[in-house]
């Protein structure tokens, strides 16, 4: 009840009581405050109302991988650790809306690590816990670096080359990439330095509308490439921007999957390669940016985020905007995983833990995924499959779950394999000219096309092959072949011997394109990624071969004065460019080209995997398995 003081009514004596009334009310008014106070300890931690009144608990320290996906017995109540003290922002962060939690209050009584014996042993049972650092950004720091690095089992950039006969070629064809590289970086920074994209053509920056207002997509998606090709001068130059002007302070709408696969999956990748604070930081604060995707019937995310009101949406070409697609909810485990161990915040793995379990739950017709599901009521909205657009890094992030996880996931490689039976007997075809390719599938009727997208899943079967059954293995391999054998073909049979966004095999024609409109190609890396994997699991030269046809190619038709172009038409011998120099061809392409050209060790498949965006995540190596003891040494 409040009591108002009015005028004239009430008497000299404050609200006309007495003294020993006086006394009676003001004790039970401090009565009534203790208990309220008392009763917010007993809330549900998650309460709202909690997270409001009191300092929060520091999050969980980071946990294996492993840990994060369903039921591993590592999963449970730690100790927690010290809040931190209140943090600056973060370099180039000025919104304390978006820090991890908020500064600890002046006055609030603080909680302390507990000492001794018990800590100890929580230590050493989880080898990535340490005591936690004062913070940068405010984002609670308990991942051991150090002893990260020390659990790989190859250099991070491998080592020295000894093969001296064919050093000196591969070297150079090293370099000539190397090179290219170099001159899509000084061509951005001249013209668009800190926008999400170059226009060489009219040397200017393109900001796009996939990211919400976000800019530097190239400057974040260049940093591994630059680290791997030891760019000390222009790595500094990238990793200067971030800190001095990426900010998150942003409010437009924003694709939930390209945020991922490019920001947060480039940031973790410059965390795990050089342990500089500010990647992970800025990591974390992006991904919880992204959460309210998630606030749906199902938990299935929808593809659009709204940085300003924290609303989400579908897009409108997906089913006239009521489904979300496969390839973007589907291409989140790998970075979501990494969230949660460099931060120890659960809510990173439980959201993608989710959507494998309602994925797990559904009917799949044929045992086949489609590519548009209702995030409201969590049933299929159309019977759409590909293993290209819309569907493709579904596929690969249930292989590469399995990778990553020191192949413990057993859920994501049981999944990936039945995926791959399906599409292998309904999707899978040779034409009559003998060319393998993977079609689409609308409601049993198939597209004989495949899309350039759909050509990584050359290299992800090779990928693939020597965990699948025994019996299967050789067989994957051949396919893996054959379908890398396609998509080289689709280059080769090119005025440019580059490759179309699309080839059919229908009227005689074969891995053509049959329209002008899917005639562009727009720098795209996925038949080099498959050359790198075929050569990493083959060594056949064939693959080295073909990877150089793509340099020549690139620097014939795609180089201009002012950095690299996608073009018009791959059946022109003097093709129009489309002024856009993706961010990922300086993140994908030009990285799987070097790689190509580089020793199995360096980004050793034993180590890492490549998210979609090509940026090379940490496998488990805490409560994975112990390397096969069969397995053929790396290196050639
Ligand atoms: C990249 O952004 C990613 O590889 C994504 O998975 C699909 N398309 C582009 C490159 O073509």
């Amino acid at each position: 009840m409040l009591v108002r003081k009015v005028p004239g009514l009430v008497p000299a004596s404050a609200w006309g009581l007495r003294l020993p009334q006086k006394f009676l009310f003001l004790l039970f008014l401090s009565g009534l405050v203790t208990l309220c106070f008392g009763a917010l300890f007993l809330l549900p931690h998650s309460s709202r109302l909690k997270r409001l009144f009191l300092a929060p608990r520091t999050q969980q320290p980071g946990m294996g991988l492993v840990a994060a996906i369903a039921g591993h017995p590592l999963v449970r109540e730690q100790e927690p650790f010290p809040n931190p003290a209140p943090a600056a922002p973060a370099p180039g962060e000025d919104d304390p809306s978006n820090r991890a939690s908020p500064p600890r209050r002046k006055g609030w009584p603080r909680r302390t690590r507990p000492t001794g014996l018990r800590e100890l042993s929580t230590a050493s049972r989880v080898n990535s816990i340490v005591a936690p650092k004062p913070l940068e950004g405010n984002v609670p720091f308990s991942f051991d670096y150090k002893a990260f690095r020390s659990r790989l089992r190859h250099p991070v950039l491998g080592r020295p080359d000894e093969n001296e006969e064919s050093r000196s070629l591969v070297q150079d064809q090293r370099e000539k990439i190397k090179e290219m590289t170099q001159f899509a970086w000084e061509s951005y920074k001249r013209y668009a330095m800190g926008k999400n994209e170059l226009r060489p053509l009219t040397k200017d920056g393109y900001e796009g509308s996939m990211f919400g207002g976000l800019s530097g997509a190239t400057v974040i998606d260049s940093l591994d490439t630059l680290y791997l090709m030891e760019l000390e001068e222009e790595f500094q130059e990238a990793k200067a921007w971030v800190k001095e002007h990426f900010t998150l302070n942003v409010s437009g709408e924003a694709s939930l999957f390209e945020v991922n696969i490019r920001y947060i999956g480039g940031l973790l990748s410059a965390f795990y390669l050089t342990g500089d604070e500010v990647f992970r930081t800025k990591a974390i604060q992006l991904g919880e940016k992204l959460l309210p995707a998630f606030n749906t019937p199902t938990g299935i995310p929808k593809g659009i985020v709204n940085f300003k009101s924290g609303s989400n949406g579908s897009w409108g070409w997906a089913t006239a905007g009521s489904s979300s697609v496969l390839a973007e909810f589907g291409s989140l485990h790998l970075e979501f995983l990494h969230l949660t161990e460099l931060s120890g915040n659960q809510v990173f793995a439980e959201k993608v833990r989710n959507i494998r379990k309602v994925l797990r739950k559904m009917d799949k017709p044929f045992g086949l995924y489609p590519n548009f599901l209702s995030p409201v009521s969590g049933t299929w909205v159309q019977h759409h499959v590909s293993i290209g657009g819309l569907g493709d890094s579904f596929y690969e992030y249930l292989i590469k779950s399995w990778l990553m996880s020191g192949k413990t996931d057993l859920e994501a490689k049981n999944m990936y394999y039945e995926a791959l039976e399906a599409i292998e007997h309904y999707l899978l075809n040779v034409s009559p000219g003998g060319l393998t390719y993977i079609a689409e599938w609308r409601g049993g009727i198939l597209d004989h096309k495949m899309g350039h997208l759909a050509c990584f899943s050359g290299g992800m079967i090779s990928l693939g092959a020597q965990d699948a059954k025994e019996e299967k293995r050789a067989r994957y391999r051949h396919l893996a072949a054959q379908i890398t054998k396609t998509c080289h073909e689709s280059y080769a049979r090119s005025d440019t011997k580059l490759g179309p966004e699309a080839f059919w095999f229908n009227s005689g024609r074969e891995a053509v394109a049959n329209q002008l409109s899917e005639s562009y190609y727009i720098l795209r890396p996925e038949v080099v990624e498959s050359y790198m994997y075929l050569w990493r699991q083959t060594h056949d030269p064939i693959y080295r071969q073909w990877g150089w046809e793509v340099v020549l190619a690139l620097e014939k038709h795609c180089r201009t004065a002012g950095g690299f172009s996608g073009i018009q038409d791959v059946y022109s011998s003097l093709p129009n460019h489309d002024n856009r120099q993706q961010s990922f061809f300086l993140a994908e392409t030009l990285k799987y080209l070097y790689l190509l050209f580089s020793e199995d060790d360096v980004f050793s498949l034993e180590d890492w995997v490549f998210n979609t965006e090509a940026h090379p995540l940490p496998v488990n190596h805490v409560n994975g398995s112990s390397p096969d003891p069969g397995r053929a040494p790396v290196g050639h």
